[in-house]
């Protein structure tokens, strides 16, 4: 047979969503490039799609349902068929709902796939039923709360825009790490003439690309763009007429920021006094000053007001009035697409009574100590056992002989040792969707381009295939991905004039109708008021060690995975160094006693566990840094790093803090 070519989305959890080419031949996947045609790919993918196609075909991919035959955790199963599956899950869901409710069934699920038929429209299954309602927390709910208290559409500067800035900070991303398509544009901007600062808690890819690294301690952002913008007022380099006519409330943010000198910003942050001011001047005289942020900053206690102290610079220095200038967190508010009957949307406001609620980062305390229990849980798109905080007690949890649990993979993942059934789920390449991005501005359509492998079947396929058992007569539960594509087209907002489901299918991406050029937040903000809010000012609150646990522990992304997803791709963990090490400063690694290569046990006030120690004076002293969400088995001790971990929660959002956690070393050689 001869290999054909086609083109495709990547459906992962990155704001870059890759145009992508594919080779076929048959029903196997042989090779994965980036699509020239794409203004954001530009001909490239990264290390870690370029895998894709062992991925696809690995012996860990399930291809059959699958029953537990062993005890609950030790990942023996039985094959079994879809119609027995099926059944039998519908009869334990059908006596579960009878003695407890709805509420009692849990759906637990995030962005494996951000597909909107596959991520989010299975949703209208749980919602049909009344099952308890699961809020996403665990990655961009503070940002998300941040930029809307803030600025009311979550959008900004468009990256194709990024070119035209004079001063870029990528503050709290590991932009080469994470959003690899943003490269090009930074080359750019610096070849023009911009100079590029990078904000973080130690030196990674991201702070080497940079001109200049400026190490901060972590959750202390606010007080850095406190002292960034009193330097601005007293030079007077504020834009008082945007302030005046786009802004509200800020006297009192003029105010608090008085508070932070520039000695006050150093004790707090470790920035140096005078590189405090030196940034906030050169800010405001750049004028076109772009801040590329994420969720980085966000994952603390205090992380929702320190990204609006962030994001509220380009408001002061009037920047995004600046071609290039203003602020990215994410573009998704930008596709303004009828969600109405997405993922059945549309039967919350049907009900009664708003549903429980029960929020994802606390899984471990849902699945433990939540009355009335969950009696049934169903994960689809995405890895508990592993990604979620508090890992002693979601795993606790999980072994619950009274818990029911339904797990839909694509892999053999840990979550999967814990499933009473495992269903076999089809990949991108096996169902079609629909695709927005976070990254840049523009729509994706995937037609399905293999068969499904073995008996896999898509996520919407296996909740129709129940609610047909249940006796659901909710009609959007039914849905094909065209029509739920057409559901989602079909709205007036101008960005989305024209784009139909025909064009995306001939053309694969199409931008949104933004104007080139167009500068948000020069005209109109999406607040209630219609201006940027500067009130409430932001509060600093910040990321404490304390005498017990001394250091704070950063779990930030791994180069060669994405999230849990590509942990066992054996290439990948190779390039990523086989096994999960600790960077440890030197002045800490003398304090504690631990030694470069030496094994040491990492311990926090919820569990502990063991790593092999870099000593590197990457990380500001007080902070270490595991890099990555590693599958548990490279791990010396076969546990992962949500061990560690704790369940609090943002200031805004209610959402995960991943990387606020105290901990304290043990040498163990
Ligand atoms: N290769 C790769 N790419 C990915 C992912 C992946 O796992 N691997 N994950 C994807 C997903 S789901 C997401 S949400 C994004 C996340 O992408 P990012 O937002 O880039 O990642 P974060 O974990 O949020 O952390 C970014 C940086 O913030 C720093 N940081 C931590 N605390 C602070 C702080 O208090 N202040 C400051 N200034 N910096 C701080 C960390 O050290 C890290 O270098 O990436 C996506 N892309
Ligand atoms: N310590 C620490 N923990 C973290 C983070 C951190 O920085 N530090 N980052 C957090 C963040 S930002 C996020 S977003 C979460 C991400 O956590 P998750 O959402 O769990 O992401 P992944 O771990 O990549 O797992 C996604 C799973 O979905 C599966 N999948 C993909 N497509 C489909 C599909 O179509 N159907 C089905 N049924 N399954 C599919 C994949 O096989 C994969 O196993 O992790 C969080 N956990
Ligand atoms: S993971 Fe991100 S950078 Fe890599 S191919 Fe997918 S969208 Fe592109
Ligand atoms: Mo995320």
């Amino acid at each position: 047979m001869q290999p054909r070519q086609a083109r495709a989305t990547c459906p992962l959890d990155c704001p870059d969503a890759c145009s992508l080419l594919v080779t076929l031949e048959g029903n196997r996947l042989l090779e994965v490039k980036g699509d020239p045609a794409h203004p954001i790919t530009r001909g490239f993918a990264c290390v870690k799609t370029y895998r894709y196609p062992e991925r696809q075909h690995h012996p860990l991919r399930p291809l059959y349902p699958l029953r537990r035959v062993g005890r609950k955790g030790e990942g023996r199963f039985e094959r079994v068929g879809w119609t027995e599956a099926l059944d039998e899950i519908a009869e334990r869901l059908r006596q579960i709902l009878a003695e407890s409710g709805p509420e009692a069934v849990l759906p637990y699920h995030y962005a494996g796939t951000m597909g909107l038929m596959q991520y989010e429209h299975p949703l209208a299954f749980f919602r049909a039923l009344g099952a308890s309602e699961l809020e996403t927390t665990i990655c961009a709910t503070a940002g998300r709360a941040a930029w809307e208290a803030t600025y009311g559409h979550r959008f900004g500067t468009d990256p194709e825009e990024v070119p035209k800035a004079r001063f870029i900070l990528l503050w709290g991303i590991n932009s080469l790490h994470t959003h690899t398509h943003l490269t090009p544009f930074l080359k750019e901007a610096r070849h023009n003439g911009a100079r590029i600062v990078h904000i973080d808690p130690y030196e990674n890819l991201t702070s080497r690309f940079a001109d200049e690294h400026i190490k901060i301690r972590p959750g202390t952002d606010a007080a850095l763009a406190y002292g960034m913008a009193r330097a601005i007022i007293q030079a007077g380099l504020h834009d008082r007429d945007y302030i005046a006519r786009m802004t509200t409330g800020f006297e009192a943010f003029a105010q608090a920021a008085l508070a932070w000198t520039p000695e006050r910003v150093e004790a707090v942050t470790g920035v140096p006094a005078a590189t405090v001011e030196r940034l906030g001047l050169e800010f405001a005289q750049a004028r076109a000053s772009f801040i590329r942020t994420s969720y980085g900053l966000t994952r603390h206690p205090g992380g929702g007001s320190a990204l609006r102290a962030v994001i509220l610079l380009p408001a002061l220095t009037g920047a995004w009035q600046y071609p290039g200038g203003g602020a990215l967190l994410s573009t998704s508010g930008a596709f303004a697409l009828n969600r109405k009957f997405l993922g059945g949307q549309h039967l919350l406001a049907r009900r009664p009574a708003p549903p429980r609620r029960v929020n994802m980062t606390q899984l471990g305390t849902a699945l433990t100590a939540l009355k009335p229990p969950i009696r049934a849980l169903f994960v689809f798109n995405s890895n508990p056992a592993v990604i979620a905080p508090r890992s002693d007690l979601v795993q606790k949890g999980l072994l619950r002989e009274d818990l029911f649990t339904v797990v839909l993979e694509q892999a053999l993942t840990e979550t999967t040792r814990y499933a009473d059934f495992v269903l076999p789920a089809t990949t991108f390449l096996e169902h079609p969707d629909l695709y927005t991005a976070y990254g840049h501005y523009y729509l994706s359509w995937n037609e399905a381009l293999l068969p499904p492998q073995g008996e896999a079947r898509p996520n919407t396929w296996v909740f129709a295939e129940l609610g047909r058992r249940l006796g659901l007569e909710e009609p959007t539960l039914y849905w094909d991905a065209e029509t739920l594509a057409r559901s989602l087209l079909d709205t007036d907002h101008p960005w989305l004039e024209g784009i139909t489901l025909e064009r995306l299918k001939a053309e694969g991406f199409v931008r949104l109708n933004i104007p080139r050029g167009y500068q948000p937040f020069t005209e109109q903000a999406g607040t209630p008021s219609g201006k940027i809010a500067f009130d409430p000012p932001p509060q600093v609150i910040l990321t404490e060690p304390t005498a017990e646990f001394p250091l704070i522990l950063l779990t930030p992304p791994a180069k060669h995975f994405l999230n849990s997803t590509y942990g066992h791709i054996e290439r990948l963990v190779r390039a990523e160094g086989g096994e999960p090490f600790l960077l440890v400063h030197p002045e800490d690694a003398q304090a504690f006693g631990v030694k470069d290569g030496a094994l040491v046990r990492i311990r926090s006030p919820h569990g502990a566990v063991v790593r092999r120690v870099r000593v590197t004076e990457a990380p500001i002293p007080g902070t270490v840094v595991l890099e990555g969400t590693w599958w548990e088995a490279p791990a010396p001790d076969g546990k992962g790093i949500n061990w560690l971990t704790g369940e609090h929660l943002t200031d805004l959002g209610a959402g995960s803090t991943f990387h606020s956690n105290p901990v304290r070393l043990e040498p163990l050689d």
